[in-house]
């Protein structure tokens, strides 16, 4: 962008706000020579999710619908979080208990809940070798791999709008040397099945973003993290639909955080792919264990593609590793030191990368030139909404990419309206829901990009076939 926007404006008296803030606290750090425990100040953000929030990122928490009714869990969750995942209750066997059957039921708590607090959902995960019903677990060949594509569309169709980003394929490589895919029923249907579920993931719901996810992918000498680039780099090649890698991170001793996490995460990004971290949790207590902490926060602060944090639970109590009491609160709730450093590293780094959420998922397969007309900063409007747009064009098919601008008043919701030459065809959108293919169309915000405060903006964008539309978008705020 070349020009200043009310945007890039509030976004540059945050950052100089934070400056502020950090010089402050490093003196009081260092007279004081420990970890830092940030004593909130006017400036620096009071809670994980409105800290990451600050640096265009979220901050989130595996969650169980059954701990809902917990009201210290439940306050905890609401205060810091600000995007949730299922800890169990999306997995095959929850949402397909017997074959063609379909349970929402828990999953849709934890949905509502989350959707009603504004904060993200990730879902995890349509397709994996594990946690199979036993339906599935008995299934081989051919029938499996319908199975296993009518469960990815089903569900994702189910949660279409509803959900920021899906494990579409979880846990698919092996441990050890060699960087092997894992056997499984479903690996046995063919080496092509990962491919298969993100196509039919991408089918079913078009705005959310599609993440392969994995443990033991943090290290970036592993020769499992090594395969998984491959394959990911495969696929942006071949133009099959991901938009993101799950890095679970789960350390402890046997697998502790790697000195080239950050490279990971780079080297990762550089592909064109959004890193998420998304299993975190951390085994040990104390100043190591807040270090550890610190240093993941950081190392995703630095890659501005690492879009977002999710730790594996809320109190080391409700941990799958309890034991080693990995998380950020203790088990009666009490913020842990891990939690001040965490919360500390994410006010100490001035939100200097541009923020990657709300997501805009980049098409699957259109060429990767640079538009040809980037969008101008839309002018500050009245109450309302601006929107302005930029086409990348070929022969026969262009992406749009929309910003949409609120006015002088904080909105609800948008809806832009945009006219399509004769001939021309809506293929594909994300991060709107589109009504209409030809024509007059519409685009309306998702359930995560539809609240704007004043004079802040959001993009979607959709793809089509024929040619571009190239009247003005007229956008209409609820
Ligand atoms: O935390 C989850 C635990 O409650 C379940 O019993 C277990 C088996 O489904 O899965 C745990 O979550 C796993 C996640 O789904 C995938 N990555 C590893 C997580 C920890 O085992």
């Amino acid at each position: 962008m070349t020009k200043t926007s009310a945007w890039d404006t509030g976004r540059r008296s945050t950052r100089l706000r934070l400056r502020t803030t950090v010089v402050s606290i490093a003196a009081g750090a260092l007279a004081v020579g420990t970890i830092l425990t940030v004593a909130p100040t006017a400036n620096a953000a009071t809670t994980l999710g409105a800290s990451a929030a600050a640096h265009g990122r979220y901050f989130g928490a595996a969650i169980a619908a059954h701990k809902l009714s917990d009201s210290t869990y439940v306050g905890i969750v609401n205060r810091e979080f600000n995007s949730i995942t299922p800890e169990n209750e999306m997995k095959i066997n929850a949402t397909e208990p017997s074959q063609g059957r379909f349970d929402y039921a828990a999953a849709d708590r934890i949905v509502n809940h989350a959707r009603a607090q504004g904060m993200k959902v990730r879902g995890h995960t349509l397709a994996w070798h594990s946690q199979q019903p036993a339906w599935m677990e008995g299934m081989s060949g051919s029938p499996l791999r319908q199975a296993m594509l009518n469960h990815v569309t089903q569900v994702a169709t189910y949660y279409r709008g509803k959900i920021d980003s899906w494990d579409v394929v979880n846990e698919a490589f092996a441990d050890g040397n060699g960087g092997a895919r894992r056997d499984s029923n479903l690996q046995r249907t063919g080496n092509d099945w990962i491919e298969a579920a993100f196509r039919a993931a991408r089918a079913a719901d078009p705005g959310a973003k599609l993440c392969y996810n994995d443990y033991n992918t943090d290290n970036w000498n592993w020769d499992k993290t090594q395969a998984v680039y491959r394959m990911v780099q495969d696929f942006k090649t071949r133009g099959v639909p991901i938009d993101c890698v799950g890095l679970q991170s789960h350390f402890n001793q046997g697998s502790p955080y790697p000195s080239n996490y950050r490279t990971t995460l780079q080297n990762f990004a550089a592909l064109g792919v959004d890193v998420q971290i998304t299993e975190l949790d951390i085994e040990g207590s104390g100043a190591t264990q807040a270090n550890t902490y610190r240093n993941v926060v950081n190392d995703c602060l630095a890659v501005p593609r690492c879009n977002g944090i999710t730790v594996w639970g809320v109190r080391d109590s409700d941990s799958w590793r309890a034991s080693g009491t990995p998380l950020l609160f203790d088990n009666n709730g009490n913020k842990k030191q891990a939690y001040d450093a965490t919360l500390s590293a994410l006010n100490l780094n001035p939100p200097s990368n541009p923020p990657s959420n709300p997501p805009s998922n980049p098409p699957s397969n259109p060429p990767s030139n640079p538009p040809s007309n980037p969008p101008s900063d839309p002018p500050p409007s009245g109450a309302g909404c601006s929107a302005t747009f930029s086409v990348n064009a070929w022969t026969g098919g262009f992406v749009a990419t929309v910003k949409v601008t609120a006015g002088t008043s904080a909105i609800n919701g948008w809806s832009v309206a945009m006219n399509l030459p004769a001939g021309s065809a809506v293929t594909n959108s994300w991060s709107a829901q589109a009504s209409g293919t030809s024509g007059a169309v519409r685009f309306g915000n998702v359930s995560y990009n539809g609240r704007l405060n004043a004079g802040a903006g959001t993009e979607f964008g959709f793809q089509g076939t024929g040619t571009a539309p190239s009247g003005a978008p007229v956008c209409t705020a609820s």
